[in-house]
């Protein structure tokens, strides 16, 4: 007789989803709806059990109608798809609103964890093995967090981590040696952050250590939107999306986690199609809108550095015509050298000149009858401090003032 195989639990773990957050200042809902579908695609191509979201699921406290319609097509996806949902709150998402309607959503087999006092009432779910508990920590605001851990002299992200966990210690402890999961929203120490996070900064200090989460059989981490691993089993999944043009070198993924009888058995990293690359350009603006070598840019978001001589006439709406995408164009001085010190290469020239090749600058070269306007009001106004000129008041030294009051 052939044994059935025992298959253990497999979890996916993504965060940081941000829904609703704009990429200088274009919407990336689509892009995010995108992203949501391939979670939704790997649940079925990689039989995944349940699905572990610590955090930041909105960008925003109260996201548009279009972020809330956004997020719940995903969670149905991934729920039609197989998965139950284990999510907690970020330090980006509103604990209330994040978790209305959280009794009922379980129901359904969406768990939201978003409230402090909860932390130690875990999702226990199971797989021919036994009971594992998923115990959702939201983020913890310090000031707010204190209360109801009822720990007033903590301070720090790492006092409140360590009450929170020492909670969650005790019930895992009360079960019975069950395995168990912690979803957590907090920055690490060693993890490394890529600069599209908030800082979540308490007195400076807003790392906590990772030997906060010893003895757990596995820690999905969010808050940091690189994916990464800490050790075999604290990890960050990271965004599904790039925010910011310094994550162009990231691939997005997600971690499939496999839990066996004993505990962790595998982590395999699975990475996300790439909805949108990010490219950041540099060159003439000539250059960028006929270089050959600029073309595998024309779908992607694009941040674009222009080297011509004077500051190119309404570069953006040009650069659009081949890169439909760009977001950003910003113009460096070709001569140039480090930082630009405005008023040492003024020096020395006359207002007019000074005056004339700003509006060359920012605008195009102005014409004679702007530049009598501009002359005219120049003498106006120097003619003017010369009238208000205050009469100089007798100055009394330091010195004298002692020997005064001596
Ligand atoms: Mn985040």
């Amino acid at each position: 007789m052939v044994s059935p195989t025992v298959r253990g639990m497999r979890i996916l773990h993504t965060s940081d989803w941000h829904i609703g957050r704009t990429f200088h200042g274009v919407d990336l809902l689509a892009d995010q709806a995108r992203a949501l579908a391939s979670i939704a695609e790997l649940v079925v191509s990689e039989s995944v059990d349940v699905v572990v979201i610590p955090g930041d699921v909105y960008d925003r406290s109260i996201p548009s109608a279009d972020a809330i319609a956004v997020c719940e097509r995903g969670f149905e996806a991934i729920s039609a798809a197989g998965a139950t949902l284990v999510v907690t709150s970020g330090n980006h998402d509103s604990p209330t609103r994040l978790g209305a309607g959280a009794r009922f959503a379980a129901a359904g087999g969406l768990h939201l964890r978003t409230r402090v006092g909860q932390v130690a009432e875990p999702v226990v779910l199971a797989d021919s093995h036994g009971e594992v508990a998923f115990y959702g920590i939201p983020y913890l605001e310090p000031e707010l967090a204190r209360a109801e851990l009822a720990v007033p002299q903590a301070r720090s992200h790492a006092d409140i981590l360590d009450a929170a966990m020492s909670l969650v210690r005790a019930d895992l402890a009360a079960r019975g040696g069950v395995r168990s999961v912690v979803l957590a929203h907090a920055f690490v120490v060693g993890g490394e952050a890529t600069g599209s996070e908030r800082s979540i900064s308490v007195g400076g200090v807003e790392t906590v250590s990772m030997s906060a989460f010893n003895g757990i059989d596995y820690v999905a981490l969010g808050h940091l939107h690189s994916p990464q691993k800490l050790s075999e089993s604290v990890r960050y999944s990271g965004s599904p999306l790039p925010y910011s043009f310094g994550e162009n070198s990231h691939r997005k993924a997600v971690w499939i986690v496999d839990l066996e009888a004993d505990g962790l058995a595998k982590v395999t990293r699975h990475d996300l199609p790439t909805v949108r690359g990010l490219s950041r350009l540099t060159g003439t603006l000539e250059e960028l809108l006929t270089g050959i070598q600029f073309a595998c840019a024309q779908d992607d978001y694009v941040s674009a550095t222009l080297t011509d001589q004077s500051r190119p006439v309404d570069p953006m709406r040009k650069l659009q015509e081949r890169f439909p995408h760009a977001v950003h164009v910003e113009w460096q001085r070709p001569d140039g050298v480090g930082e630009l010190n405005y008023r040492e290469r003024v020096h020395g020239r006359r207002d007019t000149e000074i005056a004339a090749s700003f509006l060359t600058d920012v605008r195009g070269t102005p014409t004679e009858g702007e530049m009598s306007w501009v002359q005219q009001a120049l003498a106006a106004a120097v003619s003017e401090n010369e009238r208000v000129r205050p009469v100089a008041e007798p100055v009394v030294s330091e010195s004298e003032q002692v020997e005064l009051s001596a």
